[in-house]
């Protein structure tokens, strides 16, 4: 696993406050601290070269990772870019995922009827469009296979 790989690799530096993921402050009073700990740790597996941004490169290559085709990267960055740096910081990251993740949620509620709290192939493929990603089925189906 790349992503295994880099966390090894990765100095345990601190660079400045905001790019500290290990013990990331504390962006939002209204988040969970320990949602905001999940997201961070999914931000570290997204900076692949771990310098505390996700930009082009880390993206391509971590959606490569995951099986996903690279032009999915470049509509994530510009729509998540809110400072338009083109690159997300951890905080623009927690923002935007936040955000959408609302919609998530009641597009969730409503397909998973059963309420097993699994997610299925549909629900899989709507959560990466509601994050501006246009997942195929077959792509879809990879992920869900790891
Ligand atoms: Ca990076
Ligand atoms: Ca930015």
């Amino acid at each position: 696993m790349v992503a295994d790989m880099k966390l090894v690799v990765k100095p345990h530096i601190a660079i400045s406050t905001d790019t500290t993921i290990g013990k990331a402050p504390h962006y939002f009073d209204e988040l969970p601290h320990d949602e905001e700990l999940r997201l961070a740790n999914l931000f570290k597996v997204l900076d692949v070269d771990g310098n505390g941004k996700i930009d082009i490169h880390d993206l391509s290559e971590a959606l490569r990772e995951f099986g996903l085709h690279h032009r999915y990267a470049q509509s994530f960055i510009e729509r998540a870019d809110a400072n338009k740096s083109s690159d997300i910081s951890l905080a623009e990251f927690i923002q935007y995922v936040r955000d959408h993740e609302k919609n998530l949620r009641l597009g969730f509620s409503h397909l998973d009827r059963n309420k097993d709290g699994k997610v299925d192939l549909e629900e899989l493929i709507m959560a990466f469009k509601e994050l501006g990603v246009d997942v195929e089925v077959n792509e879809a189906k990879k992920l869900l296979q790891r």
